[in-house]
């Protein structure tokens, strides 16, 4: 399929490791081009790729520029994007179900968990590593608003490392709807799970503190055709966000949102830019500290489960 090769490119480099059976984490590029603001944007990406590096893992961001996805972002493509990041609603937000569509017209876009999730299984790569994983927004009673990524879990062999996911969301649904829909909900060295800016909640997930027993677990999920796994890995205590405050910012956040209407694919990065300004920046701050945690963590899963390395 000559159309498809063209439109799904694997650099070099993540080509090379996964041919070697070495290690690979994917990154997700929305927190790129929507997830956190100009700079903190692009220095992050440039941490978690040196985070990977120093772990003598690959790392594989994927992106969809001008009507590729890319596996790898490699200097020469980080190059041409770099200009474009600054320019306003360059960069669409593709779900899964983008995908196509981006690629036929030659759009250019951020690829969240699901996309991502989508493209690291079609390369063969097997953990992922993200800030906060999409889910069931609250009034989902109202709106039917449920993230594609659950939908991604359920169906792409790959292991997503993420801090849980935000309070903005309904959680007690989405741990709900995780349980329906079969997909393993794992606590990193924690017993509950995690909320993105806070480490702990009500909800009450199995512990894994090893990354060998991961290993196995892994090898047993897909042995049984198992797809996706979340690991959910708390934020560092030094980097979390009082639990109250954050709630009181987020009911705050919700309400502007629905009184200017904001809803779909929109409200996801709506509420992350509300939040970073009325909490004065410590909620990028919290999301940054996270971000690397995670890639640490994933690291050392796909480490533990490479053939090699
Ligand atoms: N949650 C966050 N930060 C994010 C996202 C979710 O805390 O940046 C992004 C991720 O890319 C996630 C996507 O996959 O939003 C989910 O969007 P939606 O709810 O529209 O499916
Ligand atoms: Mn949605």
């Amino acid at each position: 399929m000559p159309e498809f090769k063209q439109s799904i490119v694997v650099s070099s480099a993540v080509q090379q490791a996964l041919k070697a059976g070495l290690p690979v984490v994917a990154l997700e590029s929305t927190v790129l081009t929507h997830g956190l603001p100009y700079p903190q944007n692009l220095e992050i990406f440039q941490d978690l790729e040196s985070i990977l590096a120093s772990e003598g893992v690959a790392a594989a961001t994927i992106i969809v520029f001008e009507g590729r996805a890319h596996i790898g972002l490699d200097e020469p493509l980080l190059q041409k994007i770099l200009p474009k990041l600054q320019e306003p609603g360059y960069f669409k937000k593709l779900g899964m179900r983008d995908l196509p569509l981006a690629l036929a017209l030659g759009q250019s876009g951020g690829t969240t968990v699901s996309a991502t999730m989508k493209l690291a299984a079609l390369a063969g790569i097997e953990v992922f590593a993200t800030g906060g994983i999409g889910g069931v927004h609250r009034g989902w009673e109202q709106s039917l608003d449920i993230s594609s990524d659950l939908r991604a879990l359920a169906t792409f062999p790959v292991t997503v490392v993420s801090a849980g996911c935000k309070a903005i969301l309904d959680v007690a649904a989405t741990v709900e709807y995780l349980e329906t829909l079969a997909v393993p909900v794992l606590g990193w060295q924690t017993e509950t799970f995690p909320l993105f800016y806070t480490a702990q909640s009500e909800f009450g997930i199995p512990r894994v503190d090893d990354a060998k027993d991961f290993a196995k677990l892994w090898k047993l999920h897909k042995l049984m055709d198992g797809k996706g796994l979340v690991v959910a890995n708390p934020i560092p205590a030094d980097a979390a966000l009082d639990p109250e405050k954050i709630e009181t910012k987020i009911a705050c956040c919700l309400q502007t949102a629905q009184e200017k209407g904001v809803s779909g694919k929109a409200l996801t990065p709506f509420l992350l830019d509300c939040l970073a300004q009325t909490t004065k920046g410590d909620s990028v701050k919290a999301n940054l500290a996270l971000l690397k945690n995670n890639a640490r963590l994933a690291a050392k899963l796909a480490k533990a489960i490479a053939k090699k390395g």
